[in-house]
């Protein structure tokens, strides 16, 4: 598939002609190709952004509603299409793809509600003769950056409330997944949005990223993507003092006490840590389990870590993609030989995995017990399919040791106290707290994180604030 950048309602190349190859990460083979953006084409895109904000921000609120319904169905029509480019791009099982184009579709359908929900406020004055309200406006262009692990969801999770807003978008999606942008972008162009309502701009993340920073008619910029990146635009945003929402890494710890369901945990647990290949900023990274129950959580968590199927994810019978590059191995293989140098064990997996005729990045399905803090897969993330293993005794231990660390995006804590449920997702220091679930983002709901994972929040109302500023006006009537 070739896919073009979309700027002004217009499917264009670049304007020096460059393209990049997309490449299937099982395989290693070509799925694709999309322009190169240079500074000068992003510029433009954000130019088209602008010419079309005061008319699309100025529509009633139940027309953006409309538009985005309309794209919600129209991608639910296309599922099964973004789906297969999707799993070709970025390596997940197909089912897993499908289940992340179900979830980017919630998020148009949440947000052509929510866009009809953007309520003001009148305080009480303390004068008779004046009115106090509040009005929510739109932020203006907003630049908006994605990276390759959702290389969907995180798409509509930024753009569906930015357009409920009032707000016009220039996307970026990650380099080396950009093929699903492309046919959400057609999408887009199916449900009739404006052109330069919703501009897509494919190329590199420090030559785009550096436009949207010094390019003045660029109000907000909206991010996901590490914690490395997401501390230069932090810094680089002082210059404007632009408006910035910060998705970043997380190293959530999945708390599993003695009174938990075994059963229920170690579901959760596959799922948690598994998914996507545990490129997932919140699967579970360090698993604290009860010492008491630690043998028999280990011994059913490697049985089954054992039966999953790796392989190339158009195979209905995979379960575990590539990793998305060499790069990635490279970082995964070396936290578990710091750790087995440290003192851990793997029960299962633990090196490379070679499958027939696929040349990708994959690692096997990996359990490690006999875990500590001073092991380097307990602070860096891991973004692979490493279940580290940590052994605690007491509530109070285990919140400390959750909490030890600059991340702090998800946790999750698995009993049956009711109290102790309480006690301990009170305690974390976390923006997102699964008990007994290992699945909690919805796009109802807010989700951020604390400390180093991040600033602003996306999902809910909370996302739709993030794209608005607010506007006090104080009337005098006499
Ligand atoms: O991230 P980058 P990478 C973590 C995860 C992973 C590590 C590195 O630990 O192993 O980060 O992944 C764009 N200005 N997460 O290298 O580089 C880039 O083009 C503006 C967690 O892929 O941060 C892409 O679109 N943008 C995370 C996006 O940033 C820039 C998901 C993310 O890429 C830029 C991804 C710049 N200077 C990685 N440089 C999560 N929160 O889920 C790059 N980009």
């Amino acid at each position: 598939m070739n896919g073009f950048m979309y700027r002004n309602g217009r499917w264009e190349e670049a304007m020096d002609g460059r393209r990049k190859q997309v490449t299937n990460p099982a395989t290693m083979e070509a799925v694709g190709s999309v322009p190169i953006a240079s500074r000068e084409d992003v510029a433009l895109a954000v130019d088209a952004a602008s010419e079309a904000f005061p008319a699309w921000s100025a529509r009633p609120a139940a027309e953006r509603s409309s538009l985005l319904y309309r794209a919600y169905e129209e991608l639910i029509k296309s599922r099964d299409e973004v789906a297969e480019i999707l799993t070709l791009e970025q390596g997940k099982p197909l089912s897993e793809s499908k289940g992340e184009v179900q979830f980017a579709a919630e998020f148009l359908r949440w947000y052509s509600e929510e866009a009809k929900r953007n309520y003001g406020e009148m305080i009480p004055a303390s004068v008779p003769n004046k009115r106090i309200m509040v009005i929510h406006q739109p932020i203006g262009v907003v630049g908006a950056i994605t990276p390759w692990n959702f290389p969907v969801s995180m798409v509509t999770r930024k753009l569906a409330p930015a357009l409920a807003a009032g707000c016009t978008v220039v996307l970026k999606p990650a380099d080396s997944t950009p093929l699903s942008a492309v046919l959400l972008f057609q999408i887009f162009d199916r449900a009739g949005f404006p052109p330069g309502v919703a501009n897509l701009v494919t190329g590199r993340g420090s030559v785009v990223g550096a436009e949207f920073m010094e390019n003045p008619k660029v109000k907000k910029i909206t991010f996901t993507g590490s914690t490395e990146v997401g501390k230069t635009l932090i810094r680089d945003s002082a210059q404007q003092v632009k408006k910035l929402s910060l998705e970043l890494g997380g190293h959530a710890p999945f708390i599993i006490c003695d009174d938990a369901d075994l059963e229920t945990a170690v579901d959760a647990c596959l799922i948690s840590k598994f998914r996507n290949a545990g490129q997932t900023c919140i699967c579970a990274n360090r698993i604290y389990v009860h010492h008491s129950i630690m043998s028999s959580f280990s011994e059913k968590l490697a049985e089954r870590t054992g039966q999953l199927k790796l392989g190339a994810g158009l195979d209905p019978d995979v379960q575990i993609g590539p990793l998305i590059d060499e790069q990635a191995l490279e970082k995964v293989d070396l936290q578990v030989q710091d750790a087995v140098t440290k003192g851990a064990r793997i029960v299962i997996g633990g090196k490379r995995w070679k499958g027939e005729g696929l040349a990708g990045a994959f690692y096997e399905p990996t359990v490690l017990s006999h875990v500590d803090k001073t092991m380097k897969i307990c602070s860096e993330e891991t973004f692979g399919p490493v279940a580290p293993l940590i052994v605690f005794s007491t509530e109070e231990e285990v919140l400390q040791q959750a909490n030890g660390i600059d991340y702090g995006l998800a946790a999750y804590v698995f009993t049956q106290d009711l109290g102790r449920s309480f006690r301990i997702a009170e305690g974390l220091e976390y923006g997102v707290i699964g008990v007994n679930d290992a699945a909690p983002s919805v796009a109802q709901a807010p989700f951020g994180g604390w400390k180093e994972s991040g600033t602003g929040r996306e999902g809910g109302q909370y996302g739709l604030a993030a794209f608005m500023e607010v506007k006090y006006i104080s009337l005098g009537i006499g």
